[in-house]
């Protein structure tokens, strides 16, 4: 399969698309936010994942483009949504740490907010803890530099990446994303419980929001809501759709 010779073209032939799944306040079971996720809709392979073309693109440095592709669209999307609703939805995007070294990646985001009218408030830039596990000082720098732009930052697959408290402090993170498979066999699972709760309690030392993913049960949601998860995501919701799905199944003003 020659996934890589495509990803650039594919970007010309607008074969990318974001699907985006909806979040929702705890308590209010308001819908706040959404998560953007990239699909191809390859002309012979139909719909392909991220999970089999990040990669590629990350070896060959096409993630750089179709990072910026990513944010383009997004921001646009989101001025979209805030002049159709007369609210802003707080919109998520996947930032490859790959994307986020580049010396030119502020300036990139920078210029794609002014250009599109993006409110940067309402732009959220997940970073797996994988990247930042051991943050060098220049890696924090940008982190901050990040931050002065306007946006929030969250970091993706929380749990997974042994993060430890001191490196957290040191990090302008707003919210923490519970993995999902720290979710998945919630209630019943001791350690898994045990791992949701330290996650809790971690973000409220630290005044961060928690996010929890790929919440698929009643169950899940009320021992994660009483244990003071702010936001929710999952298929108990909504799958990732796309937006003409996603304006219709979550209209304005509801
Ligand atoms: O939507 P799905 O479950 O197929 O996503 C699989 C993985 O791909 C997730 O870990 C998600 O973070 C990642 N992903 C989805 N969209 C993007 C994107 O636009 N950029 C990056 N870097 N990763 C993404
Ligand atoms: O790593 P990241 O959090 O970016 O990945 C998000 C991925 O999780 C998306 O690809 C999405 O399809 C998937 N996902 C979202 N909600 C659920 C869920 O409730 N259950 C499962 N199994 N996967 C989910
Ligand atoms: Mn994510
Ligand atoms: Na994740």
């Amino acid at each position: 399969l020659k996934l890589e010779s495509g990803i650039r073209r594919a970007i010309e032939a607008e074969e990318f698309l974001l699907h985006y799944q909806p979040q929702f306040d705890g308590p209010s079971r308001r819908l706040v936010g959404v998560e953007a996720l990239l699909r191809w809709q390859h002309p012979e392979l139909g719909m392909v994942g991220p999970d089999r073309f990040i990669p590629v693109a990350e070896d060959t440095g096409l993630i750089a483009v179709l990072g910026e592709w990513v944010l383009r669209k997004a921001c646009e999307q989101q001025v979209r949504w805030r002049h159709a609703r007369q609210e802003n939805l707080q919109v998520a995007i996947n930032i490859s740490p790959l994307q986020l070294r580049r010396p030119d990646f502020i300036d990139k985001v920078k210029h794609i907010i002014a250009e599109t009218g993006a409110n940067p408030q309402f732009i959220e830039l997940e970073i797996t803890e994988s990247a930042l596990t051991q943050p060098t000082m220049e890696l924090v720098a940008r982190l901050n530099e990040l931050v002065d732009t306007g946006v929030t930052l969250a970091l993706d697959d929380f749990g997974t990446g042994y993060s430890s408290l001191a490196i957290l402090r040191k990090l302008p993170i707003d919210r923490l994303k519970l993995d999902r498979s720290f979710v998945q066999d919630l209630p019943g699972d001791a350690e898994d419980a045990a791992i949701a709760s330290a996650a809790l309690s971690i973000a409220r030392d630290l005044s961060m929001e928690v996010v929890a993913e790929g919440v698929e049960t009643e169950a899940q949601f009320a021992y994660l809501l009483e244990r003071g998860c702010h936001i929710m995501q999952g298929y108990l919701f909504s799958k990732p759709m796309s937006v003409e799905a996603f304006d219709e199944s979550f209209p304005p003003g509801r």
